[in-house]
């Protein structure tokens, strides 16, 4: 359809546009091996920013180019300090997922990710207050959508087909999660730098 991005390898279609004012930058694969035996493909996801957002960002970069961007520290501080409002959709493609290994999962990818970012502390309650909103008696089969947005004062929004499940206030959370798609060991590299490519033309055009 018109306005759509497909992932290639599932299908999964992606607004070009949400809410308006949310721009698609790039669409990618969540992979995960099973008992190190085959990978399974879980969900499609696509990342999106808020056009005014990124547009106000121009000034200061505008003139530099994608390796300059990609280098510059202050850039990916301004990303993740200031307000900018994104999302992460994740459209779901295994049709076997339990809330009990999205908890697992979850305990490992953003949990690693918290270490990261504030190591020396067990981060466990941070942890627990979002783990805590999947709640057993959700489900989310093949093709159910889920939304990780980042609003103002850094308050993460998760929405299960449309429909909030809860929000959480933390700077630490927020920048864990968006690290898992477009951080250092994105877990796909070709999303990243797609998103890279759709930054670098928003603050040039
Ligand atoms: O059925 O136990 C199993 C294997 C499924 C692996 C699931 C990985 C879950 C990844 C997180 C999904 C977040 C929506
Ligand atoms: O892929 O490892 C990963 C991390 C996925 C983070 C998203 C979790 C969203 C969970 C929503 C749960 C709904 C029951
Ligand atoms: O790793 O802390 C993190 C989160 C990453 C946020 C920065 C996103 C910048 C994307 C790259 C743009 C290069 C043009």
């Amino acid at each position: 359809a018109e306005g759509t991005l497909v992932e290639p390898k599932t299908g999964a279609e992606f607004p070009a546009v949400l809410d308006g004012t949310r721009r698609l930058l790039g669409v990618g694969l969540r992979r995960k091996s099973l008992f190190g035996l085959k990978n399974i493909d879980v969900y499609a996801f696509g990342v999106y920013a808020d056009d005014g957002d990124i547009k106000n960002l121009r000034e200061k970069y505008q003139n530099l180019t994608i390796p300059q961007l990609k280098e510059c520290k202050e850039f990916y501080a301004d990303i993740l300090e200031q307000d900018i409002n994104m999302t992460v959709r994740l459209q779901i493609v295994y049709s076997r997922l339990s809330i009990r290994s999205v908890r697992s999962a979850f305990e490992e990818s953003v949990g690693n990710r918290l270490r990261k970012f504030n190591p020396g502390s067990d981060n466990g309650d941070l942890l627990k207050s979002f783990t805590s909103l999947f709640k057993d008696e959700y489900k989310i089969p093949r093709g159910s959508t889920i939304d990780l947005t980042r609003e103002c004062g850094h308050v993460l929004h998760t929405r299960i087909d449309g429909k909030e499940i809860g929000s959480i206030e933390s700077k630490l959370l927020c920048r864990s999660i968006f690290d898992l798609y477009i951080g250092d060991e994105p877990f796909d590299r070709h999303a990243k730098e797609e998103v890279e490519l759709s930054l670098a033309s928003l603050l040039q055009d």
